[in-house]
C-alpha cells in the first residue's frame, strides 16, 4: 500500500487501463481513479481496448476514454485496473513499452502480479481497493468518486446481492451514499436501462435453456446467428447468466455464446460450488461464483466439453 502512494505521488503522467470487455467495476474505478488524479494535479489518459458500454456512460470519465494511444506519448505509469493478467488488456505489451512503472490494481484471487507494485487483494471489487486507497490518500470523497466507487461495487456485488456482498462492503456503501452516491439512481442507470434488442436476447437465451445433474445445472447458448437477428451487442447479454441462475435449485449457471470471430465465449455463475474449477479446466479463470472461458468453437463442440467437464467434476466443485 505504502508503495502503490509513493507511486501515484512520484510518478505525473498516468495511463490508466481498463480491461476488454470493461465492465462497471474496471470503469468506475478508473473514473474514480483519475478524480483522484486530477485533483493531485497529474495529466492522465483513460485507455480500454473495447467499447465502453452505454449503461456506464454516466461516470465522469467514461466519455475520455479511448481505446488507441499515440505511440509517440510517454508516462510515468501505467495502472491497471481489475486485470488479473496482464492479457486481460489485448495491446498491453505494446503500451507497456510507453510506461515506467506499471501498477496493478485488481481483486481476483488469480492475479499473476504482472505489475512492478500489485496492489491485489481478495475484496468484493477494484472498487473497494480504490475506496481504500482514498482513505489512505486521505481524499475528500466527493459526489464522483462516490458515485463512481459505488458504481464499481454494485456491479461486481450485482447490487449487493452476491456473497462477496461483506459488511465491509455495507459499511463503504453507506459512506458513499452519505458522500453524494445515489443508489436508485446507479441502479436505474446500470440495471434498469436495457435496451429491445437486450431485452429480445435475453428472451430468447431464456426460452432455450437446459438442465443437467438433475436440475441444479442449467446452460444455455446462442449462435451468432440468433445474436445479429435481434440485433444484441456482446455488453447486451451479460445479464444472461445472472438469470439462468436465478431459476430455482440450479447452483451452476452457464451460457455459452458464438463471437464474431467464431471462437466461443462462456459465462460461468454459480450459487455454491467453485465454477473457477470449470473454468480453469477449460483454459479460462476468475472468481469461484463467477468465471469466464473462452474457447475455439464450433459451438456444439464447446457445449458438449463444457457438459463433460461439468459432469466430471462435479463431485469435486
Ligand atoms: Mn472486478
Amino acid at each position: 500500500m505504502e508503495k502503490i502512494v509513493k507511486a501515484i505521488n512520484d510518478a505525473n503522467s498516468f495511463l490508466v487501463c481498463m480491461h476488454v470487455d470493461p465492465d462497471g467495476d474496471t470503469i468506475g474505478s478508473a473514473s474514480a481513479l483519475c478524480s483522484m488524479l486530477e485533483k493531485l494535479g497529474k495529466r492522465f489518459e483513460l485507455y480500454c481496448s473495447g467499447k465502453i458500454p452505454d449503461v456506464y456512460m454516466f461516470l465522469k470519465y467514461s466519455g475520455k476514454i479511448r481505446n488507441s494511444i499515440d505511440p509517440s506519448s510517454r508516462f510515468d505509469a501505467m495502472v491497471a485496473l481489475d486485470c488479473a493478467d496482464s492479457k486481460r488488456i489485448p495491446d498491453y505489451d505494446n503500451l507497456e513499452k510507453l510506461c515506467g512503472t506499471v501498477v496493478n490494481i485488481d481483486h481476483h484471487a488469480d492475479n499473476t502480479k504482472f505489475g512492478d507494485i500489485n496492489f491485489v487483494k481478495e475484496r468484493s471489487s477494484t472498487g473497494e481497493l480504490i475506496y481504500d486507497l482514498t482513505k489512505k490518500m486521505k481524499f475528500h470523497i466527493d459526489k464522483d468518486m462516490a458515485t463512481s466507487i459505488f458504481s464499481a461495487i454494485v456491479t461486481d456485488t450485482r447490487n449487493f446481492r452476491y456473497s462477496n456482498s461483506t459488511a465491509r462492503v455495507f459499511k463503504i456503501a453507506a459512506e458513499l451514499v452519505e458522500a453524494g452516491a445515489d443508489p436508485h439512481d446507479i441502479s436505474i442507470q446500470i440495471y434498469e436501462s436495457k435496451t429491445n434488442p437486450e431485452v429480445k436476447i435475453l428472451g430468447k437465451a431464456l426460452e432455450k435453456v437446459e438442465t443437467i445433474m438433475g436440475g441444479e445445472a442449467a446452460y444455455t447458448w446462442l449462435t451468432r446467428a440468433e445474436i445479429n437477428s435481434a440485433g444484441a451487442l456482446d455488453e447486451e447479454m451479460s445479464s444472461i447468466s445472472d438469470s439462468i441462475r436465478g431459476l430455482k435449485g440450479v447452483d451452476v449457471a452457464a451460457f455459452l455464446r458464438e463471437m464474431p470471430d467464431g471462437k466461443i465465449k462462456i459465462n460461468l455463475r454459480s450459487k455454491q460450488r467453485n465454477v473457477q474449477m470449470i473454468a480453469k479446466e477449460l483454459g479460462g479463470g476468475g472468481h469461484q461464483r463467477a468465471s469466464g472461458i473462452v474457447m475455439n468453437g464450433p459451438i456444439e463442440e464447446a457445449k458438449n466439453k463444457l457438459i463433460k467437464t461439468i459432469e466430471d467434476k462435479w463431485t469435486q466443485l
